[in-house]
């Protein structure tokens, strides 16, 4: 198996992030073509969600390697919402901005930052000519009362890591990618390919 894969995503900020994370491995990203329209996602969880994205690509670009990624942020006071609905939480013209709102006021009643639990999960999906293999990230966070930070992208603005005092936003991209959902799962998926096809990083 050559080391590359197609990702399946149309989020740029998932395709960055995972470029940097495998940036040393030797496993090239191939982005998703252009035109290329994926159905509604419909999972009830990110792993369904991940292979859906995987396997509809898969079709497409037929013999090659695919991976899907799915992605959300799981708030324990909201019984996991946002959840697998996280990009599209404050409806269908939404945006960060919109979705951070909504999530902010849903929380407005829990004035202790320790009852503000979350978490970020990734659903890395490999889809190859020869198998299917999911591998999952999660890192666990805390949901701030405003947000702080310009950088990253979605919920990080909100997202502070416990013992940093700093949101995703404030942390660099490479602080990012050291501690991050999406970097815990792709370092899964990257040990995984490199010792199954035996290729030296
Ligand atoms: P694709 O389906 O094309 O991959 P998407 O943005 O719709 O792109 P998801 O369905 O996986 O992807 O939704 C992920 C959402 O979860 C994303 O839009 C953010 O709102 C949030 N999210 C995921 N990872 C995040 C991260 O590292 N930082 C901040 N928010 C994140």
């Amino acid at each position: 198996m050559r080391l590359n894969f197609y990702l399946a995503t149309k989020n740029k900020n998932k395709l960055r992030e995972i470029r940097e994370i495998l940036k040393d491995t030797g496993i090239s990203v191939i982005p998703c073509p252009a035109g290329v329209v994926f159905p509604e996602e419909e999972g009830k969880t990110f792993e369904e969600n991940a292979l859906m994205k995987a396997r509809y690509l898969k079709g497409i670009v037929k013999n090659e390697n695919v991976v899907g990624e799915d992605s959300g942020l799981s708030v324990e006071r909201l019984n996991g919402l946002p959840g697998v609905l996280s990009a599209r939480f404050a409806g269908t013209d939404c945006d960060d901005r919109k979705n951070i709102k909504k999530l902010l006021a849903l929380l407005s009643d829990c004035e202790n930052i320790r009852d503000r639990r979350a978490e970020f999960i990734t659903a890395v999906a490999l889809v190859t000519p020869d198998e299917e293999k999911l591998f999952i990230g999660s890192v666990k966070g805390l949901i701030t009362f405003t947000p702080r930070g310009n950088n990253g992208f979605g919920y990080d603005p909100v997202f502070e890591i416990p013992g940093t005092g700093k949101t995703f936003a404030e942390l660099s991209s490479a602080e990012k990618n050291n501690l991050s959902h999406r970097s815990i799962a792709f370092r899964k998926l990257a040990k995984y390919m490199i010792k199954r096809y035996n290729v030296q990083s």
